[in-house]
């Protein structure tokens, strides 16, 4: 069976991806979960399933996937009718691209809102710096394109439940967390992602764990 590696459900977002492609995609596989930064043996842990030291980490038997884009990217190769791209080239190429803005940026979200999803900490936009207010607005700007462009063929960004779907799911809940306010097209977006049964469980299970980071949740305390 498959093994998903993954951090702290509250704080770990790439994991969250990983782990949603393979729920959504309906595949059994056992999950391991590894809290980081907590406790001193957690590096060593990690290091017996990936050199990288990151997570989320994939193992398929000899074969081990590393980052959350490649574990994406192998779920589709590998079983028929997976969570994957949009069937229309344009609309593939679109969402390729919309998929590595996100992959490749976005550092004043990801600093800034860091996840932290059973935080809830309003935050006034004049409280986040010009770079992060920036990206909301493109954040905002590519899921309403996206939904205008394909919204006609099914509820999510790019119509059917897509591998851009996943990647933009845990942005959607920093700005639950942080009551981000967006445009009316990007909060239907958000809205319909905290409805996910499977974002629900993993919510639930974040919930439960005993650990605390206090890096991040300082930041939701102030
Ligand atoms: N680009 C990687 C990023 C992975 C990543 O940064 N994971 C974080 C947790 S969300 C991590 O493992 N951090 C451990 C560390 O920084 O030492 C991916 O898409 O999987």
């Amino acid at each position: 069976m498959l093994k998903l590696i993954i951090g702290n459900k509250n704080y770990s977002s790439w994991s969250l991806r990983a782990w949603l492609c393979l729920r959504e995609s309906r595949i059994p596989f056992e999950e391991i979960r590894i809290p980081l930064f907590s406790g001193t043996t957690w590096r060593d842990e990690l290091a017996k399933y990936t050199p990288a030291g990151r997570v989320p980490v994939l193992v398929d038997g000899d074969l081990s996937v590393w980052d959350s884009l490649a574990i994406c990217e192998y779920v589709r190769e590998r079983e028929t009718g997976a969570v994957g791209w949009p069937v229309d080239l344009r609309a593939r190429t679109h969402a390729r691209s919309v998929v590595a803005e996100m992959h490749s940026g976005f550092f004043g979200v990801r600093n800034e809102l860091p996840q932290n999803l059973r935080a809830r900490r309003p935050l006034a936009l004049a409280e986040l710096s010009e770079a992060c207010r920036n990206e909301i607005r493109r954040i905002d700007e590519l899921w309403t394109d996206a939904r205008q462009c394909y919204g006609d063929s099914g509820p999510w960004l790019f119509g059917q439940f897509s591998i851009a779907d996943v990647m933009y799911a845990p942005v959607a809940l920093r700005f639950v967390t942080y009551s981000i306010p967006l445009s009316c097209e990007a909060q239907k977006f958000v809205d319909r992602v905290q409805e996910l049964d499977s974002v629900r469980e993993w919510s639930r299970d974040s919930a439960k764990e005993s650990e605390s980071l206090r890096f991040i949740d300082e930041l939701a305390s102030q």
